[in-house]
């Protein structure tokens, strides 16, 4: 029985939520909501997130929101995945610190350069400043493979797939260590799956 739904739309963050399903191997259904009917804003799907946002996920009648939670909480759902790192361990500090990095400093910080609205007090942004969020995440990447060494795993999805958007949009400078890094997480079959679930997902919505 498939106790997992994604509630998605095409394209958004909800893309992250879809290539860490298909990251864990699990069976999933996928709800999408169409914007131009403004699907998100009804009672109907306020009632899962009122927010009126996507990612939702529904597993075994609880909902999860937060494209990174839902990574987070994934990584740990599905844990022969091995895109967890074990509690209890020092390095699972740092995989959070980079799993609340993602939402918290990257995705502002990049949002700000994207609408040309930077310029905050320093001390007052969790981000700081856009050049100093992007030049920490550049040195993370540039000596290793992925963010917690040699091994992918969930902050990967979250912070890869953003820098992966940041750059294709414009909004990140195409730094070589974000290049190669991005590269790195491109070749990830599960991402791979998943943008060809979201065209026929996409495709499938729009028919129906
Ligand atoms: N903090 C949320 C943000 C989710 C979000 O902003 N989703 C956008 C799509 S990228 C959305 O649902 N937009 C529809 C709307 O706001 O009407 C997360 O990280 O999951």
């Amino acid at each position: 029985m498939v106790d997992l739904t994604l509630y998605h739309i095409s394209p958004s963050r909800s893309l992250l939520a879809l290539w860490m399903l298909e990251e864990v191997g699990a069976e999933y259904e996928v709800k999408v909501l169409s914007t131009e009917r403004d699907e998100q804003r009804e009672p109907a799907y306020l009632a899962v997130n009122p927010m009126g946002k996507v990612p939702a996920l529904v597993h075994q009648g609880t909902v999860i929101t937060e494209a990174a939670a839902i990574c987070a909480y994934l990584a740990d759902a599905f844990p022969e995945a091995g895109l967890a790192v074990p509690i209890g361990t020092p390095a699972r500090g740092v995989y959070y610190k980079w799993l609340f990095f993602g939402p918290s400093c990257f995705e502002p910080a990049v949002i700000d350069r994207m609408l040309k609205r930077e310029g905050g007090p320093r001390g007052a942004l969790g981000w700081g400043d856009t050049d100093t969020t992007l030049a920490v995440l550049e040195a993370a990447v540039r000596d290793r493979p992925f963010l917690m060494g040699d091994r992918f795993t969930a902050p990967d999805v979250v912070i890869g797939g953003g820098l992966r958007w940041g750059m294709a949009t414009g909004a990140v400078e195409k730094k070589p260590a974000f290049e190669a890094y991005v590269a790195r997480c491109s070749e990830r079959p599960a991402l791979k799956r998943s943008e060809e679930r979201d065209r026929a997902e996409a495709a499938r919505a729009a028919s129906a």
